[in-house]
């Protein structure tokens, strides 16, 4: 008789406040700079992935919301390459395990957002595949150990295995093996900062992330600069601020990390355009906020995709979403948040 074996596990989406934008090496997925994001509660966003594997399957398989793919993908492939190579180093070490390692492998996975519209589909997709496989085959779950692998499925992957504030350390070996996800803090650290997502599109992005950073690598000159002279000095203030608790000095690195990371997207030959005229008011009314306010009290920013992300503190909740409310309410979607418009203060 051929046993089915099964292990299920969930990814959650993280959101760079200092960008990854550009690889040095495509293959490795190995970028041209570091970058930091937060870990977005799993409640609310997540996708949740069983893999299986028997003897009596035919082939890798995986389905996403219901729909079948055949997971012949190269960074597919080299990921479960990798988890299977595993595998067979601790079936080795130990002969009472099954040996599975060769089995084709059945993916299930389902997503609660909307996949491919920026907000970290694939990373949170290659996070929970790798979870669940990595439980299913018993492995020794080193998060940094796991991000490696991750960063071949997709780069920002290897950020959600851990939740909080995470970093990738760009490395500089050539075999990518010093290109890995750390904890900067955890949740906990920092309890009272929230994300509000503002889905101005739930459209596919018209430049996928792969084929964008490229083309911004081989033609913007303004690249240069700021993976050179901006990235490295804010990756250390950054992960300072995340320490500290510093929510100006955070909001405001994440916000001219935002800017950045567009400006070499415009920079690039054809130009990237990712912030439609939606993205830019929310851009300019978060800065009327912060001045109104006196001190900042809100971070805007965008991934490859026209879709906000605010970053604030619990305390501030009614200024920022108060305003948010009262430019916005008309595009509809607030039924769906917990936020309560009749509470809002408007500053
Ligand atoms: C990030 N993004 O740091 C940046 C900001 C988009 C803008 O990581 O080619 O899907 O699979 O390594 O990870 C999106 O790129 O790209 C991304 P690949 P990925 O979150």
């Amino acid at each position: 008789m051929s046993e089915i074996y099964y292990a299920t596990s969930t990814g959650p989406v993280n959101i760079a406040t200092l960008k990854y934008w550009g690889k040095r090496d495509k293959d490795l997925n190995l970028p041209t700079n570091s970058s930091i994001s937060v870990t977005l509660d799993q409640a609310n966003l997540r996708t949740l992935t069983t893999a299986s594997c028997s003897s009596k399957f035919d082939n890798d398989q995986l389905w996403i919301n219901g729909a079948t793919y055949p997971l012949d993908g190269a960074r597919s492939k080299q990921v479960l390459a990798d988890l299977r190579s595993l595998r067979k180093e601790v079936e080795n070490e130990n002969s009472s395990l099954p040996k599975i390692a060769t089995f084709p492998l059945h993916i299930v996975s389902e997503n609660n957002f909307p996949t491919a519209a920026g907000l970290a589909s694939s990373a949170a997709g290659f996070a929970a595949l790798i979870s669940a496989v990595a439980r299913l085959y018993k492995l020794p779950t080193d998060a940094s150990e796991l991000s490696k692998i991750a960063r071949k499925g997709s780069g920002s992957a290897c950020r959600s295995l851990f939740g909080g504030y995470v970093a990738w350390e760009m490395g500089d070996l050539a075999n990518g093996e010093d290109s890995k996800a750390v904890q900067v803090a955890d949740k906990k650290h920092w309890p009272d900062m929230k994300a509000a997502i503002l889905v101005v599109s739930d459209m596919k992005k018209d430049v996928p992330s792969t084929s964008g950073m490229q083309l911004t690598v081989h033609t913007s000159d303004l690249f240069q600069h700021r993976i050179k002279e901006v990235v490295p000095k804010r990756f250390i203030e950054m992960k300072k601020a995340i320490i500290e608790k510093d929510f100006p000095t955070f909001a405001e690195l994440t916000m001219k990390d935002s800017n950045s990371f567009h400006s070499v997207c415009l920079d690039s030959y054809p130009p990237i355009f990712y912030l439609n005229d939606t993205s830019k008011r929310i851009i300019k009314l978060i800065n009327l906020l912060n001045e109104s306010a006196g001190k900042i009290i809100a971070a805007y920013t965008f991934d490859a995709g026209p879709n906000a992300v605010i970053y604030y503190e619990e305390k501030n909740e009614k200024y920022v979403l108060g305003l948010l409310h009262q430019f916005f309410s008309h595009l509809g979607g607030w039924e769906s948040s917990s936020f309560d418009p009749k509470n809002a203060v408007i500053p």
